[in-house]
């Protein structure tokens, strides 16, 4: 059966791309968010988030009559579920969103309708997903109990594309399919092929949940060791970018980089999912996990010891030492500031220091929260200008570009090897 209407729920960083790659395909696209403002947004032709390209391809699709968004599920022949699945607590996956979403398109589903759920998940999460479904619909079968003769088709499809290069990754990237039925992952695939160059590899649902985990945990833990070199070479003396590079040119050996910890709301979220279903054997994962939490508590270190020299050195007293932290994203050329380290070590360091500190953020215009009054926002010359003490925490291209001899501050903390 064909897909005439598709219809996303959640047009956030995942969801709105996704909306607008098949709206491009000419498909008629239902986009549904209970966010008033990204819905009016969406609907003007414009975009809620930063994501290079997607303004185009989704003011393409709005004006085209492809695309519209609502803030509640109208009848469609296939619901891809897009929202967020945070941490509460000991860092459970909270499931909340995927519920009320499943809860919110119940009413409107039909016999033969195709059901994705592509937010990251704990392992199980799709039975779960069904089962509030068929709870919500006893007169509609589910492929729980109906197997492949069920009315509903239900699959987990994990997305899996790089913030910043989303619309490239999205149609290029391979896709895991995982159906609760056979039937179930022959119809996503079917349904992702219209978009999709890469492959759709078809698996079960448990599978293609632990996939996503796999694929994040693994990037997590490497990032780890990479931290973890970082603390143990500042002991010995040794810089930590040069050793990589050299280890690197080992043919089997492929070392990430360090950095002032792990952000976004993926590689420092998921992985507890893994945790928390399993806390006796994933004792490396959760390792991973506290290394790369604990980096930015010892980059603050570096900052007192840098401003204690400073002092010893300059002669000032404390309230004359101002100290510039270059960046706030969570990575570079990005303007998301979400679980940033950056954000975390800056607002640690300016509540410790009595004199003044300044962020450097070329991609915003506005201070977060936790920083406005405490930090101001300065420009890149003017931070080098004025300050005594530089902390380099993210490497956005306008950072790389200033050159060795533009840096004339004695005291540098460099958690990105950028100035070295
Ligand atoms: N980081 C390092 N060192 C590195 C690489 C990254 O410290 O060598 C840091 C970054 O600065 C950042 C964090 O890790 O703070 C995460 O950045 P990232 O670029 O590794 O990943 P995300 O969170 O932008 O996107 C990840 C991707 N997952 C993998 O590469 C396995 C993406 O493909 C997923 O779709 C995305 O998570 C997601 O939504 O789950």
């Amino acid at each position: 059966m064909s897909f005439g209407i598709i219809s996303v729920i959640g047009l956030g960083y995942i969801g709105l791309p996704t909306a607008a790659a098949f709206a491009s395909c000419q498909k008629s696209v239902i986009g549904v968010d209970v966010n008033q403002h990204a819905v009016e947004t969406i609907n003007r032709g414009a975009i809620h988030i930063v994501e290079p390209d997607l303004d185009k391809v989704v003011k393409v699709a709005v004006e085209g009559g492809y695309l519209r968004a609502v803030t509640a599920p109208q009848a469609a022949d296939a619901f891809l579920i897009a929202v967020p699945t945070p941490f509460k607590g000991e860092h459970e996956p909270d499931m909340a969103y995927v519920r009320s979403a499943a809860e919110s398109i119940a009413p409107v589903l039909k016999k033969g309708d195709l059901i994705i759920l592509e937010s990251t998940s704990p392992v199980g999460a799709t039975e779960q997903m069904a089962e509030w479904l068929a709870a919500a619909r006893p007169d509609l079968s589910f492929p729980q109990l109906a197997g492949e003769n069920s009315d509903i088709d239900i699959a987990y499809c994990p997305e899996r594309v790089l913030p910043g290069q989303v619309m490239v990754e999205l149609i290029k990237n391979d896709r895991v399919v995982g159906g609760m039925t056979d039937k179930s992952s022959r119809r996503a695939s079917e349904l992702y092929k219209i978009f999709l160059e890469g492959e759709c590899v078809i698996t079960n649902a448990k599978t293609a949940e632990m996939c996503k985990l796999t694929e994040n945990s693994f990037r997590d833990v490497n990032i780890a060791f990479a931290n973890e070199l970082s603390l143990i070479c500042a002991e010995q003396g040794i810089n930590v970018w040069e050793l990589i590079s050299l280890a690197n040119r080992h043919p089997r050996v492929n070392i990430l980089q360090p950095g002032p910890g792990v952000g976004g709301h993926c590689i420092a979220v998921d992985p507890w999912f893994i945790v928390s279903q399993n806390p006796e054997q994933s004792r490396l994962i959760h390792t991973a996990r506290l290394v790369n939490d604990s980096k930015p508590r010892w980059v603050v270190d570096q900052v007192k010891a840098a401003v204690a020299d400073c002092l010893t050195e300059s002669g000032k007293r404390a309230n004359e030492v101002k100290i510039a932290c270059f960046g706030l994203a969570f990575k570079p050329n990005i303007d998301d500031l979400r679980e940033s380290p950056a954000v975390h070590i800056t607002e640690m360091v300016a509540q410790w220091h009595v004199g003044q500190t300044v962020a450097v953020e070329p991609n915003v215009h506005e201070l977060p929260n936790s920083l406005k009054g405490l930090v101001e926002l300065l420009d890149v010359g003017q931070a080098l200008e004025e300050a005594d003490v530089l902390l380099m925490l993210v490497d956005h291209r306008q950072f790389k570009a200033i050159g060795g001899d533009a840096i004339k501050q004695k005291w540098v903390v460099d958690t990105k090897g950028v100035w070295r």
